[in-house]
């Protein structure tokens, strides 16, 4: 018996020199301890065993069986560490491999424009609004004094997206919105965007961006419009920059004009870029109309106003001389990555 158990052992621990696996050690451990293994074998034969002698056979297959589950352990406790070494060799870091670059982006042309234009304003005082995209008709156009079949809604036509309810076509609907709540004096400006039913030119999209400014107080003139929009004109165009105001017509506005600035490539005297004239045309203003005063809820003998407004893609045109609107829409990054 004590031979039968010792070529066990020697089997056993024969077969585990040469382990390479957990499975594979999992196997020798069943081969040779599990239910049907040889040591189990040896067990059940123990009843072949003369009653006299059976302790010490026990003793002799219990010595056998802790010799070969502490080497099993041993050899499992060095299969571990030899495979933590291994992955830890597999994963060592290359520090010198150049990082994954992260693209940074930047904001739009648009957004540099408008970023110009409000840091301007606000240091004047003015304070950002926001409104509705999608409209009501009547502060869109009534409220501004374009009644039901006046021209100047042809010239505007829009999307109806059912009944009284449009895409705006002017952020002035955020401003009458903000004027019918009677909070004086004003000094707003509303960015945004704005449609029109326009066909994709290099100079119309139906889809653009204004920014439009309106003031109320008391005692505000035409002066007060002329400082302030030349002052803008400098800021965005440069020190140099003189300004001229042409007579016009909006509905809004009573009197109104549009405004030019001298051309800020060649400085007046004429050149490609101004059409020869000097001048480039900028914004449209003038002084809010009594009517609009009026409807909503402004006293036009006590309170006076003026408002103006600009094409947002008109000033990043001009600024980055850009000389196609398509351009900023198209998403092109080899355009964009330029500002
Ligand atoms: C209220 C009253 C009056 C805003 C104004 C303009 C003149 C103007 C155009 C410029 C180019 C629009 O983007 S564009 O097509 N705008 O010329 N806008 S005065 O007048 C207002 C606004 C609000 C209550």
């Amino acid at each position: 018996m004590k031979e039968r158990l010792e070529a066990i052992r020697n089997a056993c621990f024969a077969k585990l020199e040469q382990v390479e696996s957990m499975d594979l050690l999992q196997e020798i451990r069943v081969e040779f301890l599990g239910k049907k293994g040889a040591l189990t074998e040896v067990l059940k034969s123990m009843k072949d065993v003369a009653p006299e002698d059976r302790p010490k056979v026990g003793a002799l297959v219990n010595d056998a069986r802790a010799a070969i589950e502490a080497k099993l352990d041993e050899v499992k406790e060095a299969l571990a560490a030899k495979q933590q070494e291994a992955k830890l060799a597999n994963e060592t870091i290359d520090v010198t491999l150049p990082a994954k670059r992260m693209t940074e982006g930047h904001r739009h042309v648009n957004n540099i424009a408008l970023a110009e234009v409000e840091r301007f304003f606000v240091g004047m005082g003015y304070e950002i609004v926001d409104g509705p995209e999608v409209e009501e008709d009547y502060y869109n156009f009534e409220a501004l004094n374009i009644p039901a079949n006046h021209p100047a809604k042809d010239e505007q036509d829009t999307f109806y997206v059912g009944g009284d309810i449009l895409l705006r076509t002017q952020t002035s609907s955020v401003q009458a919105r903000i004027m019918e709540k009677g909070k004086l004096p004003l000094r707003i400006l509303s960015p945004g965007r704005v449609y029109r039913a326009d066909e994709v030119d290099a100079t119309h999209s139906p889809c653009f961006h204004q920014v439009e400014g309106l003031v109320v107080d008391d005692n505000i003139t035409f002066a007060d419009l002329k400082g302030t929009l030349a002052e803008f004109a400098k800021e965005m165009f440069g020190a140099e920059t003189k300004v001229k105001f042409r007579p016009h017509h909006f509905p809004f506005t009573e009197p109104s004009a549009e405004m030019d600035v001298s051309c800020f490539k060649c400085g007046g005297k004429g050149c490609r870029f101004c059409k020869g004239s000097g001048w480039i045309e900028i914004l449209g203003c003038g002084m809010v109309h009594p009517r609009v005063l009026t409807m909503s809820g402004i006293d036009p003998e006590k309170y006076t106003g003026f408002a103006f407004g600009v094409g947002l893609e008109r000033i990043a045109l001009l600024k980055y001389e850009i000389d196609d609107l398509r351009l900023l829409y198209e998403n092109d990054l080899r355009f964009l990555k330029q500002f």
